[in-house]
């Protein structure tokens, strides 16, 4: 009999303009190292991590688009049977934060019904940079009922918090399991505001 690695598999999605560090929050996320020279790949990508929550092993498929988020037409496949989708901008890109608008409507348009979203703020350790205040990303995270965080890829802020909050919320209505009800946060929080309840 074939062993048995995992208990649930969530497919997430990446999306947001180019730069704005959607790999490094990913490669941050699975390896836990930050590299200032990635080389652009074609096509799209996924990477693996396995974690656990509720006494589940719950695999967790990301996915990145690798360059061709610059046109705002990722094909549709990309968004097939996502449980999940993080969309990220920059802090230090204005331009970055008003194509939010344009990524929810692709959601809207390509994504299931059901499907989790949560906000990021990422490069949030270039402060001195900043143009996009957090009352912004709050606002517009408040205004469409999702999560929201600032993150850096860099320095390593609120990237676990924010995988495991979206794979906690997929979690939590997966069918078969009961509503987790209340979620208590243990965690001390350390700059990123988690909109919605628990985190
Ligand atoms: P993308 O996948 O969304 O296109 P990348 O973005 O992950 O390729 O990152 C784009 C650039 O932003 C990279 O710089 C990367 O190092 C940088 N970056 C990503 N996340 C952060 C972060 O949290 N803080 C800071 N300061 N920089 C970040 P280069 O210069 O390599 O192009
Ligand atoms: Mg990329």
């Amino acid at each position: 009999m074939a062993k048995k690695t995992y208990d649930l598999l969530f497919k997430l999605l990446l999306i947001g303009d180019s730069a704005v560090g959607k790999t490094s929050v990913l490669f941050r996320f699975s390896d836990d190292a930050f590299n200032t020279t990635f080389i652009s790949t074609i096509g799209i990508d996924f990477k693996i991590k396995t974690v656990e929550m509720q006494g589940k092993k719950i695999k967790l498929q990301i996915w990145d688009t690798a360059g061709q988020e610059r046109f705002h037409t990722i094909t549709t496949s990309y968004y097939r049977g996502a449980m999940g989708i993080m969309l990220v901008y920059d802090i230090t890109n204005t331009k970055s934060f008003e194509s939010i608008s344009k990524w929810l409507r692709n959601i809207d348009e390509h994504a299931s019904e059901e499907v989790e979203r949560m906000l990021l703020g990422n490069k949030c350790d270039m402060d001195d940079k900043r143009v996009v205040p957090t009352a912004k990303g709050e606002q517009i995270a408040a205004e469409h009922g999702i999560r929201f965080f600032e993150t850096s890829a860099k320095s390593n802020v609120n990237i676990e918090k924010a995988f495991l909050c979206l794979a906690e919320d997929i979690l939590s209505k997966t069918p078969g399991k009961e509503p987790a009800a209340e979620h208590v946060d243990i965690s001390s929080g350390n700059g990123g505001a988690g909109w919605k309840k628990c985190c």
